[in-house]
C-alpha cells in the first residue's frame, strides 16, 4: 500500500547524505519534491535525475528572513503535506571547557532556531489544511550525551523536547509529527564535525558496518507510509553493533 503516492515533500538539507537518500526514496514512492539546500548546483543536479514534479530553493536555515520569504513564496505556488527537517551538523568533540563557541553558535542556530524558522510557517499551513507530516531528524545524542558531544547533544535533545511539543501543537488535527533518531550513519556529518579531516572521519565508522543514508530513508518512508490513523511519533535506529553510544562493538 502506497499511502504518500502524490503528496508533496519538502527537505531541507538536500544536498547532501541523509536529506538526499530520503529525496530519492521519495521520488520512487511517486512523491513530488521541495528540495532546499544551501548549494544550489547540488540541488539542481538531484532535481535532474529525479521523476517526479520537482522544486528547488535555496536558503540557509540560520537566515530567518530568508527563510520566511521563501516560504511565504513556496505556499503560494503550491501546498506542502510533508516537511522533512533534515539540515544540521556537529562541530567539534571537545570538552566544553576547551569548545569553540562559534561552532556553537552554529549547531544552535542551525539544529533548533531553524528547525524553528521552517517550522513554523509549515506547521500553520498544515493546521489551516488539518493534514500534513513532520518528520524531524533527532539523533541518539539527544537521549544519550556522549564525551565531547554536549552541544551537539543539547541541540538534538532540544529537538526530541520539540518533537514532544509539536505533538502536542498538533492536538485535535491529523496532522503527524515523528523524531527519527538514528546511531551511526556514515554521510559527510563526521568529516563536517572534524573540519574536513576525512582519516578522523573515517575513523568514526572503522570495524563495523554503519547505517547507510539509504537506511535512514527507508526508515523515513515507513514513518511516512503509514494510515491516517497511525503517528509513529518516535524511532530509534542504530547499527546492530552499535547498542548506545558508549557500546559500539569494533570487529
Ligand atoms: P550531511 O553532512 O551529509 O548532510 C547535512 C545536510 O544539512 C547537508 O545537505 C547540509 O548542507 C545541510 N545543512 C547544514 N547546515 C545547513 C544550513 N545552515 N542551512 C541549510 N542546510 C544546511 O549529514 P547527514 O545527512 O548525516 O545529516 C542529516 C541530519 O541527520 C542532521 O540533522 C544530523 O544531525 C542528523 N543525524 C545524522 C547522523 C549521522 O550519524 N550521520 C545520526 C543522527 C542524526 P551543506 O552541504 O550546504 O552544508
Ligand atoms: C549523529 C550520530 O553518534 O555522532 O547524531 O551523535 S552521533
Amino acid at each position: 500500500m502506497n499511502f504518500i503516492e502524490g503528496k508533496i515533500a519538502l527537505i531541507t538539507g538536500a544536498t547532501s547524505g541523509i536529506g538526499k537518500a530520503t529525496a530519492k526514496a521519495l521520488n520512487d514512492m511517486g512523491v513530488n519534491l521541495i528540495l532546499t539546500g544551501r548549494d544550489e548546483k547540488k540541488l539542481n543536479e538531484l532535481k535532474n535525475i529525479l521523476d517526479v514534479q520537482t522544486l528547488t530553493f535555496t536558503f540557509d536555515v540560520r537566515d530567518k528572513e530568508m527563510v520566511s520569504k521563501t516560504i511565504e513564496e513556496i505556499l503560494q505556488i503550491t501546498h506542502i503535506d510533508i516537511l522533512i527537517n533534515n539540515a544540521g551538523l556537529a562541530l567539534g568533540l571537545e570538552p566544553i571547557d576547551e569548545g569553540n563557541p562559534e561552532d556553537w553558535e552554529t549547531m544552535i542556530d542551525t539544529n533548533i532556531k531553524g528547525v524553528l524558522y521552517v517550522t513554523k510557517p509549515i506547521f500553520k499551513h498544515m493546521k489551516e489544511r488539518n493534514e500534513g507530516h513532520i518528520v524531524n531528524l533527532g539523533s541518539v545524542a539527544g537521549k544519550t550525551a556522549y564525551p565531547g558531544g554536549n552541544v551537539y547533544c543539547a541541540t538534538k535533545a532540544a529537538l526530541h523536547s520539540l518533537n514532544d511539543s509539536m505533538n502536542i501543537d498538533a492536538y485535535g488535527t491529523n496532522i503527524k509529527v515523528s523524531n527519527i533518531a538514528p546511531g551511526a550513519v556514515e554521510t559527510e556529518f563526521s568529516n563536517v564535525r572534524f573540519k574536513g579531516d576525512k582519516k578522523k572521519a573515517k575513523k568514526v565508522y572503522e570495524g563495523y558496518t554503519p547505517l547507510s543514508a539509504e537506511d535512514i530513508a527507508n526508515a523515513i518512508i515507513c514513518v511516512l507510509n503509514t494510515p491516517p490513523h497511525v503517528n509513529i511519533q518516535y524511532m530509534d535506529i542504530m547499527p546492530t553493533n552499535q547498542r548506545n553510544p558508549y557500546m559500539l562493538y569494533r570487529n
